[in-house]
Order: C-alpha cells, then sequence, then structure tokens
C-alpha cells in the first residue's frame, strides 16, 4: 500500500509540470500574435473607409468628377483620357500635383491628410478646376 500511493504523487507531479509548462508557452505565444493581430485588422479596417469613388477621369477638359469628397490620405488616382496633357494641382491649401499626364496615361496623388475643401486646376489649362473634399 505506502508504495503504490508513492508512485501516483511521483506521477501527478510530473503531470503538474507539464502544465505549467504548457500554459507558459500558450500565454507567450497568443501574446505575441494577438497584438500584431490586432494592429493589423485596424489597419485594414480603415481602407475601406477611404474606398468608394477615388479616380478622377480627365476627358474633354473637364475634371470628372469635378467635386470628390475621400478619406483624409486617400490615394486618388487621376486618368487622362484625353487627347492632350493635362494635369491636377492644386491651387490653395494643399500642395498635391500629378505633373504632367500624357494622353492615356494615369497618375497618383494623396490627398491631404487634414480636413477641408481644397480646390484644384490644370496647370496648362487653368479653366479646368475641380474641388477636392477631406473629410
Ligand atoms: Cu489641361
Amino acid at each position: 500500500m505506502p508504495l503504490s500511493i508513492r508512485t501516483g504523487r511521483t506521477r501527478l507531479a510530473v503531470a503538474a509540470a507539464a502544465c505549467a509548462v504548457a500554459l507558459t508557452t500558450l500565454v507567450g505565444c497568443s501574446d505575441g500574435g494577438g497584438g500584431g493581430g490586432g494592429g493589423s485588422a485596424t489597419t485594414s479596417a480603415a481602407s475601406p473607409t477611404t474606398g468608394g469613388q477615388t479616380q478622377v477621369t480627365i476627358d474633354n477638359f473637364k475634371f470628372q468628377p469635378a467635386s470628390l469628397t475621400v478619406a483624409p490620405g486617400a490615394k486618388i488616382t487621376v486618368v487622362n483620357n484625353d487627347t492632350t496633357t493635362h494635369t491636377l494641382t492644386a491651387t490653395k491649401g494643399a500642395s498635391f500635383d500629378t505633373g504632367d499626364i500624357a494622353p492615356g496615361k494615369s497618375a497618383t496623388i494623396t490627398a491631404p491628410s487634414k480636413p477641408g475643401a481644397f480646390p484644384y486646376d490644370c496647370t496648362i489649362h487653368p479653366f479646368m478646376t475641380g474641388t477636392l473634399t477631406v473629410k
């Protein structure tokens, strides 16, 4: 009888030690994974908000749409469907500028990070105007 009790206690102690090691490992893993995952999820969740229409097309000496509302820092693709070179250049309060966009080409600008209404024009054809609204 006394012998079998001792054997039982030894087995229990070994099992407990193994559990402790397993728990420590699990906690360590989920800590690192959870932190990284949370950060990524927050970043990608913000992307759909900046979605919607983030493209301006230039056609027949006009920006279409002439008024575009985007989220702060959104990427905006400017497509020149015309047969003439154009630009989309901020005229007040911001500094976005596509530079010259050759016919059939496109360029990308980044919206200002601050909310507001930012007028722009084509530096080659100043009568071409539009407004980028950030909010
Ligand atoms: Cu132009």
